[in-house]
């Protein structure tokens, strides 16, 4: 697919998200206003929508209907929005700016920030577990992708990798430890994304092994881009254009390696994703181009950085 039809392939999905994530939240009305408008605010505008999107996409692959498939598509975005809300917390990251407007804190102050972020983490599970679901999917299927969305916003994902995050701050770090931040904060929910697209689609084991590879690479990659494009190798985390005032050292790809060889472990971690999708041939298209819009931009964007500074 060229450039411009992948655009139009993810405008027309996030306007789906969109929607469903508007409808999920109009169930509630009364007293609850003001928690709702700062769980509101978490998600709307929103960022870009890769983690739906990418579960759509490995579901329309094996041909799920997109209705079975976005109430899970929302519960990972209210679950990532809610990791920004805290993220951005003075106890946490402590930044004023996300996405170029204030964060919620800032808006509605702490304590309602924390709630609208709690509020959001909860909803995303009441949301899968209802009554509607179970009319169109097995109870054992949708256990299952509880369990395995669960696993990836708890301790053994975002939870505990923003934990080891926190602590290295202002430490030396290796490698490893920058590998299994990035792969609990952010691969986690990337992989279960795309793990419970292909199952509601009922993706044999082979497939599901292939998607679960596909999105392990993803996800480390979509991490290492995120720093490469930031420029962190050479800045302070939180000195960006988005926040301004913050000196933290932060366990990034390029700083532990070097810029050159994070921009190579992009080249080889693109390769590996396209081999997984290799053997699905056309219906794997969209999960390989957004694939390559992730990784190659930040090659393109570093790469060219990197070779005129070399020459
Ligand atoms: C338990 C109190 C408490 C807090 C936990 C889990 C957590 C807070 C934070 C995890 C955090 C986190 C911010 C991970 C970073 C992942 C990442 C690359 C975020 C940016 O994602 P994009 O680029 O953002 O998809 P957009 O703006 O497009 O939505």
């Amino acid at each position: 697919v060229t450039q411009s039809e992948l655009a139009d392939y993810l405008q027309m999905q996030r306007t789906a998200i969109d929607r469903a994530l508007e409808l999920s939240l109009k169930i509630y009305g009364g007293q609850a206003q003001a928690i709702l408008k700062a769980m509101r605010y978490g998600l709307f505008p929103g960022g870009k929508r890769i983690r739906p999107i990418l579960l759509l996409a490995a579901g329309e692959m094996f041909g799920a209907k997109q209705k079975d498939l976005l109430p899970f598509a929302c519960a990972v975005e209210m679950i990532h929005a809610y990791s920004i809300i805290h993220d951005d917390l003075p106890a946490m990251d402590d930044d004023d700016l996300r996405r170029g407007e204030p964060t919620a804190h800032k808006v509605f102050g702490e304590g309602m920030a924390l709630l609208a972020g709690d509020g959001l983490l909860t909803e995303a599970f009441h949301l899968i577990s209802g009554p509607e679901i179970l009319r169109t999917l097995p109870a054992e299927l949708v256990l299952r992708l509880i369990h395995e969305l669960s696993h990836a916003a708890g301790v053994a994902g975002l939870v505990g990798g923003q934990a080891v995050d926190l602590e290295s701050e202002n430490k030396d770090v290796d490698l490893a430890t920058v590998e299994y931040i990035h792969v609990r904060k952010t691969g986690a929910l990337i992989l279960a994304a795309l793990r419970m697209g292909a199952q509601i689609a009922g993706a044999k084991a082979g497939d599901l092994r292939s998607i679960s590879k596909y999105g392990e690479y993803l996800g480390l990659a979509f991490q290492i881009a995120d720093d490469v494009l930031d420029g962190l190798g050479e800045t302070l985390a939180g000195e960006g254009a988005e926040s301004g005032h913050k000196e933290r050292r932060k366990a990034t790809y390029p700083s532990v390696v070097g810029i050159v060889q994070a921009v190579e472990r992009l080249r080889e971690l693109s390769k590996l994703c396209d081999r997984e999708l290799a053997p699905f041939g056309g219906t794997g298209e969209s999960l390989r181009a957004i694939a390559e819009n992730i990784i190659t931009r930040a090659i393109q964007d570093k790469g060219r950085a990197t070779e005129e500074s070399i020459s």
